[in-house]
């Protein structure tokens, strides 16, 4: 009995908690392009035996069993991405921004970011392409109890198939070490 429950306990911490909703349209009047993505889970390590679409490449400051959730508004006027996570490393500054491919085991299988204007040199490294206006940063840093918030608005929307993660950074900016992933059924918009 001990040996199961240790069991259901370890799925517990890599279960896919991912609840994906997609409202589409049912607004009236406005006219307004409505609709959304949340989508939530556990960090797991990449080894987890129920693999997580959340994965842990450092313990230390994304622990197994922390929490994230992100969100995909589309309006008329563009679209906003939101992030909640809870349980990191209280007062550490995080980057993270939305990357172009899902995460793996090897935390370069993310890609690169999500970039509107796409460099025509990659690996991308010129600011003038590697910047929060030309992609989506949800950079935050940790409050005392562990949680912490960030969001993004731009004018413009995904193109299909080239959003499909958040990563989380070492440090804030445009670059560092990958230190957690999170896959994300980002919707398209035109
Ligand atoms: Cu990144």
């Amino acid at each position: 009995m001990g040996q199961e429950w240790a069991m259901v306990a370890g799925m517990w911490a890599g279960a896919v908690a991912a609840a994906v909703l997609a409202a589409g349209g049912g607004v009236s009047g406005g006219g307004a392009d409505c609709r959304g993505v949340r989508a939530e889970a556990r960090f797991a390590p990449p080894t987890a035996f129920i693999p997580s679409a959340a994965v842990t490449y450092d313990m230390r400051l994304v622990p197994a069993g922390a929490w994230i959730e992100v969100k995909q508004h589309g309006d008329g006027d563009g679209t906003t991405v939101s992030a909640r996570v809870k349980g990191l490393k209280p007062g550490h500054a995080y980057g993270a921004h939305v990357h172009r491919k899902p995460c793996g085991a090897d935390p370069e299988a993310a890609g690169g970011h999500y970039q509107h204007r796409v460099d025509p040199v990659q690996p991308s490294k010129n600011p003038a392409y590697v910047n929060p206006r030309n992609e989506v940063w949800l950079d935050f840093t940790a409050r005392a109890d562990g949680s912490g918030s960030a969001r993004a608005h731009h004018r413009w929307g995904f193109r299909p198939g080239e959003a499909a993660s958040v990563v989380l950074h070492r440090e804030q900016g445009g670059a560092g070490d990958r230190i957690a992933c999170f896959t994300v059924p980002f919707e398209p918009r035109g």
